[in-house]
């Protein structure tokens, strides 16, 4: 059989000592460096979970409730995935783009509805620009219907994944019922909303750049999911809006990033917003970053929260099943905006 030729952007821009055409943004719609607030200081929240399936309980709670209102993202340290469980899917990610592009490509596809791929930029099929970005996406839950189709090269891929999706999937379930906690509702009220639920992730790898003002990673865009959980390298490149302006997100080792998807800001009926957020590429180094997408399973219903619609908060969103948003946000391709206008009673 013939090889595949390969259509990965680290493929494509090995060497390039310029963006190749297809890469350059229109002038309005670029990073513009220079107006990204860079400071620490004015970082998204970072919360100690030391103590919160006991003692600090409470404390967390208000602190989580606090970063959705304002931030919608916030990081997580002490949260109970060991650090070899993240280095090691880290590494194993690394490994995975650096094989063969003969060896990469046998999972390469551009149907969003396969449930392992390699791809590239976000969907080639609904774009005009092209993002630097290679990506390999695994659905994760349940493991068993899917750890089978994973790549088996690198070897301990499989072992290494397993792991974290099953380590991670443990965290995003307690943030949710933290995160239901928080907005006055019962403890397992989110999770009962998200039918049988839905893992997925990404590995997300960008290549250097030798011009990174010209291009993203990923332009900005909301996750259409219930909540994402990042892992970053040590590299950075991770921006957050946030009052109309982009705050970058300085890596911390071993924390992880969580942001509230769509179906976060619906079930809440607006009291909390799906933010966007992009990533942008830089000339010295590669970049990895995983995002775990927890979500409700294609056929769980959504809609506001009984409890958080009133006279005063009318319901924001008419039901709709995750199936039926999940098609419209891969159909429109990454745009500064969420999908959920679609879905608005108003
Ligand atoms: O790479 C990042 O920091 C962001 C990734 C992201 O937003 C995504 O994969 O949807």
């Amino acid at each position: 059989m013939a090889a595949l030729k390969s259509s990965l952007t680290a493929d494509l821009v090995s060497g390039a000592t310029h963006v190749p055409s297809q890469f350059i943004r229109p002038e309005h719609d670029r990073p513009n460096f220079d107006q990204v607030i860079q400071s620490s200081d004015h970082s998204i929240p970072l919360i100690d979970l030391h103590g919160f399936d006991g003692s600090r309980r409470t404390e967390i709670i208000k602190q989580i409730g606090l970063a959705c209102q304002d931030y919608g993202f916030f990081q997580v340290k002490n949260h109970g995935v060991k650090e070899a469980v993240i280095d090691n899917v880290m590494a194993v990610a690394k490994e995975f783009f650096h094989l063969p592009a003969s060896e990469r490509m046998k999972v390469y596809s551009e149907d969003p509805y396969k449930t392992v791929r390699l791809s590239t930029s976000f969907n080639v099929k609904a774009e005009d620009v092209p993002s630097w970005r290679d990506y390999l996406r695994l659905h994760c839950h349940p493991l068993e219907d899917y750890i089978h189709e994973w790549p088996s090269n690198p070897p301990s891929f499989r072992e290494d994944v397993a792991e974290y999706c099953k380590k991670v999937r443990g965290l995003a379930v307690r943030l949710l019922e933290g995160v239901s906690e928080s907005l006055g509702l019962d403890r397992d009220y989110i999770s009962k909303a998200l039918g049988k639920h839905g893992q997925h992730m990404a590995m997300n790898y960008y290549p250097p750049c030798p011009e990174p003002e010209l291009t993203y990673g990923l332009p900005g865009h909301a996750d259409p999911n219930v909540v994402t959980l990042l892992l970053q390298d040590d590299v950075g490149g991770l921006q957050v809006l946030k009052d109309g302006k982009w705050l970058a997100v300085k890596p911390i080792p071993h924390t992880f990033i969580v942001n509230l998807g769509d179906q976060m800001q619906a079930l809440s009926n607006d009291r909390y917003k799906s933010i966007l957020h992009r990533a942008v590429v830089n000339s010295d180094k590669e970049r990895i970053s995983i995002p775990t997408f927890y979500c409700p399973s294609y056929d769980a219903v959504i809609e506001p929260a009984p409890k958080l619609v009133d006279d005063d908060h009318p319901a924001q969103y008419r039901s709709f099943s995750y199936g039926e948003f999940y098609g419209n946000f891969w159909d429109k391709g990454l745009k500064n905006e969420t999908c959920l206008g679609m879905f608005k009673t108003n």
